[in-house]
């Protein structure tokens, strides 16, 4: 069961904006994130957090949800482009596009590298935040699913090999605490960071959907819900625009 969202408290060029977004059906706008006035590309914008979204009954939910898209989509581990060094992240998807990485680049595909099989759909809770935080006239297509263990990472990147950019990121966290880093629109810039524990909610929209983000590292052991440990991370994306997809 997923906690309600709290009514009161609740690869171009970026988009600069002066007033803080609207957060969708009246929610305010998320908490952990300074004021920005003028974001340039080397300030860290804006990123809705919803810090405790989902309660214990909805983590182990969503756990189960994830084990099972990994019982049809196995966790495997993508490789950097032309150099095939392995990331430190575990990966798999569902939806009927996946997102990997291996010496040919980075992709968007329906199948499964390794086995060759379509991901698995979207699990209905997840699909269900989408529509109640992005606010998105259109589903998503992608689920990917990071796993990383106590001494993984993933390096400060932006998200754009989405054509729908207009599109928000949610992003959902379950397990271990992760430190994620986030920066400005362009590499190099400052960047702040913000701890993601078991349950929050990121979204990248507006002028943080290109910012450069990545996770810096887990604090193993900081939560009891993996029985393995680690930490799994849900990045939910919409890769074409809705009127291409027919959607
Ligand atoms: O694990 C996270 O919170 C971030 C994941 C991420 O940046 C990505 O999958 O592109």
């Amino acid at each position: 069961m997923l906690r309600p969202v709290r009514a009161a408290a609740d690869r171009p060029a970026s988009h600069p904006k002066a007033s803080r977004p609207k957060a969708p059906h009246g929610a305010a706008p998320l908490v952990g994130a300074p004021r920005i006035e003028t974001p340039a590309a080397h300030a860290p914008p804006r990123v809705r957090y919803r810090p405790g979204l989902l309660d214990a009954p909805a983590q182990a939910a969503l756990l189960q949800a994830v084990r099972d898209v990994i019982a049809a989509a196995p966790l495997y581990r993508p490789a950097m482009p032309r150099t095939g060094a392995p990331f430190s992240v575990m990966m798999t998807n569902a939806g009927p596009l996946g997102w990997v990485a291996d010496r040919g680049g980075y992709r968007y595909q329906p199948t499964h590298p390794l086995t060759g099989k379509p991901w698995p759909p979207i699990p209905a809770p997840v699909l269900a935040l989408w529509h109640e935080l992005t606010g998105y006239p259109a589903p998503p297509e992608a689920c990917l699913v990071n796993y990383y263990a106590a001494d993984a990472r993933m390096g400060l990147h932006q998200d754009r090999d989405e054509q729908a950019l207009a599109a928000p990121v949610l992003s959902l966290s379950l397990g271990d605490t992760a430190i994620f880093r986030i920066g400005g629109t362009a590499r190099g810039g400052r960047t702040r960071s913000l701890r993601l524990a078991s349950g929050d909610a990121i979204l990248l929209e507006e002028e943080s959907r290109l910012a450069f983000h990545g996770i810096d590292r887990i604090l193993g052991g900081s939560s009891r819900l993996l029985a393995e440990g680690g930490r799994f991370n849900l990045t939910i994306r919409r890769v074409t625009p809705p009127h291409r997809a027919g959607a």
